[in-house]
């Protein structure tokens, strides 16, 4: 072989391998190389009975067979009765035989549907391990628990644990395009290769629904919210389909989002008005015609009268008209129809936080029971920190959905390093206060505040079609984490970034430690290096990429970030109190008495909600300016800091991914300062004060930030 072809033989497994790293999330299942506990592992599972026999099931049976041998290096034998001990017997409640199902009962009474039991028994004086749920999809559920104590090597001599979701849909979001451009997607083209489906299955789409299954998603909606009334064709639904049947046996069902006008463009009607009768039929009929081809499709979600979208009230009807017309149309087949509460008025430039609240809370109660309103998670739009939004607590007639937004369309795209679980947590664990103290917006969600029966929650996925998914190895653990609180809300995020570690990189303590240190703080370094104390929404405009703070010659007031931080001579902020727009009011009283006053709203929100000057005195003592500044500052140091950790860990991550972060976190690093001076030297001139000690001077002027553009930058539709 020539030195050539060699190095090009070399470089390619050496590349194969590696990449395959990445691509494999947190379902690494690497060799354990610790001998006593790979031989206690062994010791406990020694063979495996499956009393199912569906797809589902010889998933399991698979997934179980190849984590044992990438862990623990040997083939997991199948038997077909129970012989000896230390088997692991997999089956859902109708498939284990009466002895089994008997002794399982109490542990069946306590899950619900989707939930698992993973139990050490006795049965017939032997030792056995068994996983079940009352559904062969639970039982996967509890497959993929199962490995993951072992991934992060937890005892399972004694197991005894039931778990059972607290949240119904648990569903991604796919803002993708059908010619697979993705809006406000960081991370390549959408994984949906309309072109080739139905007739080309890609790989891909069974090792999704493998990610998805292994953290309990149960929905997808594969298309985007500005949505193309084409996926609405019989071409396309064919498509959906083949999706639909790859994604089925791992439990995930397909949504599709639906173009208000959709009987105009595709129906040839002259009218989408939501009372006209032949328009009611035309959804009826093509509700039945999709559940023809995808029998358990889930639903429509749909983004009606948003940013310039059709919807009912084009023709004079509202929210409620239009939601609950979609309803009829897929009632008799169990559907649901996710309506969404992301409105702002064209007409009203007033106060854009107040708007969604003010059209949607007077519908409470009235709309029909299949449809669930879906809220996103503050009342602007996703910003690296927002008030919770009003509208939570605040229907309580009425099941609404919590919208994530995975991608990260605020928050410095797929190249900042930001673990998202932490807003999310501080967001899920918000008191409304609106029945009274301990109104979470956990149990908002899980229906337990309100008794719903239909719960949800949705996360806008920042999943492409680059090699690693997500752009970034470590905004995997978004996607990780985002699933584990849709199954359990209350869950710690901390915990979830312990788990992911463990499952993607290692369990080395050395690693864990510091590595997950900087997962968790690097959702505040994001708010200090561009939004700190209460701003938002001052980044630069269309694109969203990078600082913008000084845009304001845009045509609607409110897409301007001179709109939301209103600087000038006098100070910086939003009022939003009392006096100003009085957005206070649609909190509880409890809440709206704390927001409304600056010296008890929290200061992380203090502009959001107040106007106040540059000298304003920060609880540490400091003036406004001096704090904002130094705010600034810190978010550069905690990602230089975030660096030093990560230089520090090469030694137990494999090179391809420590190389790719650590050029990450150099980009990260560099737009940080970006961040700092571009709005620093902006507000200076209004402030007109010097930088206090301990912020760094920029290197440039204001008028050379002002001058980048970026035409190209990715997302943008
Ligand atoms: C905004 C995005 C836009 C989305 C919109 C939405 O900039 O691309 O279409 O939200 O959620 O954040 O509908």
């Amino acid at each position: 072989m020539t030195s050539v072809r060699f190095v090009i033989l070399f470089l390619s497994i050496f590349f194969s391998a590696s990449a395959q790293k990445d691509y494999r999330l947190w379902l690494q299942y690497d060799r354990i190389n610790n001998s006593v506990i790979a031989s206690e592992y062994k010791s406990n599972i020694q063979g495996i009975i499956s009393f199912g026999n569906s797809q589902t099931s010889q998933i399991a049976v698979k997934e179980l067979q190849d984590a044992i041998a990438g862990m623990l290096g040997n083939k997991l034998e199948i038997r077909s009765e129970i012989k000896g001990e230390n088997n692991l017997i997999i089956g859902s409640q109708n498939s284990l035989n009466s002895d089994l199902k008997k002794a399982l009962q109490p542990d069946f009474d306590k899950i619900n549907n989707e939930g698992f039991i993973i139990k050490s028994i006795l049965f017939k004086n032997k030792k056995q391990l068994i996983i079940s749920g009352k559904n062969e999809i639970a039982v996967l559920y509890g497959v993929f628990n199962f490995l993951s104590l072992i991934q992060t090597n937890k005892s399972i001599k004694n197991l005894n644990i039931t778990d059972s979701p607290k949240i119904n849909l648990r569903v991604l979001n796919h803002w993708d395009n059908l010619d697979r451009t993705v809006e406000r997607g960081y991370a390549g083209f959408s994984l949906w290769n309309w072109q080739k489906l139905p007739d080309f299955i890609d790989q891909r789409y069974v090792d999704y629904a493998r990610a998805n299954a292994s953290i309990g998603i149960n929905g997808t909606v594969l298309n985007n919210v500005n949505a193309n009334a084409l996926i609405l064709t019989p071409q396309y639904l064919e498509k959906a389909a083949a999706l639909a049947s790859v994604f089925r046996p791992y439990g995930i069902k397909v949504y599709l989002t639906a173009r208000f006008s959709a009987p105009i463009e595709i129906g040839n009607l002259k009218t989408a008005d939501p009372k006209d009768p032949e328009v009611m039929n035309w959804w009826k009929n093509k509700a039945a015609e999709i559940y023809k081809r995808i029998p358990d499709f889930g639903g429509f979600l749909v983004k009606a009268n948003s940013e310039g979208q059709p919807g009912p009230q084009n023709y004079g009807r509202n929210h409620v008209d239009g939601a609950n017309m979609l309803a009829d149309a897929v009632a008799p087949f169990g559907g649901v129809i996710m309506w969404r509460a992301f409105v702002y008025s064209e007409h009203d430039a007033n106060d854009r936080a107040k708007q969604a609240y003010a059209e949607f809370q007077p519908y409470d109660g009235k709309f029909k029971e299949n449809v669930i309103v879906q809220v996103k998670n503050g009342a602007i739009d996703f910003q690296p920190r927002e008030p919770f939004h009003p509208l939570f607590g605040a229907m309580p007639k009425t099941p609404l959905m919590m919208e994530f937004q995975i991608t990260q369309e605020y928050l410095g795209f797929s190249t900042h390093l930001v673990f998202l679980p932490k807003l999310f947590q501080e967001v899920l664990e918000s008191d409304t206060y609106q029945k009274g103290k301990g109104s979470t917006i956990a149990k908002v969600i899980d229906g337990t505040l309100y008794q719903n029966k239909l719960t949800g929650i949705a996360g806008v996925a920042n999943i492409g079609n680059d090699l690693n998914w997500t752009g970034h190895s470590f905004l995997q653990a978004n996607w990780y984490g985002f699933g584990r609180l849709a199954w359990n809300p209350y869950l710690d995020s901390e915990t979830i970034a312990d788990e992911w570690l463990r499952c993607t990189f290692s369990n080395e303590e050395n690693f864990i430690k510091p590595v997950k240190k900087i997962m968790i703080e690097s959702r505040e370094a994001v708010v200090n290096y561009m939004t700190p104390l209460g701003l938002h929404h001052i980044m630069d405009t269309g694109h969203h990429y990078g600082p913008g703070p000084w845009v304001s010659n845009l045509s609607r007031p409110e897409w301007n970030p001179t709109y939301y931080h209103k600087a000038d001579k006098n100070g910086i902020g939003f009022d939003r109190s009392k006096s100003g727009t009085n957005a206070v009011s649609q909190y509880a009283p409890e809440i709206e008495k704390l927001f409304d006053n600056p010296a008890t709203c929290p200061e992380q929100d203090l502009l959001w909600f107040h106007h106040v000057s540059w000298d304003y005195k920060l609880k540490n003592g400091q003036t406004l300016w001096n704090g904002l500044s130094l705010k600034y500052q810190e978010g550069v140091n905690q990602v230089a800091a975030m660096q030093n950790v990560w230089n520090q860990s090469e030694k137990y991550v494999d090179s391809e991914r420590f190389n790719e972060v650590k050029m990450l976190l150099e980009i990260q690093h560099k737009e940080t300062k970006w961040w700092r001076d571009a709005c620093l030297l902006y507000f200076q001139q209004f402030s007109g004060k010097e930088l206090p000690a301990g912020v760094e001077k920029p290197t440039q002027t204001l008028e050379y930030f002002k001058s980048l553009k970026f035409p190209f930058a990715p997302g943008n539709g």
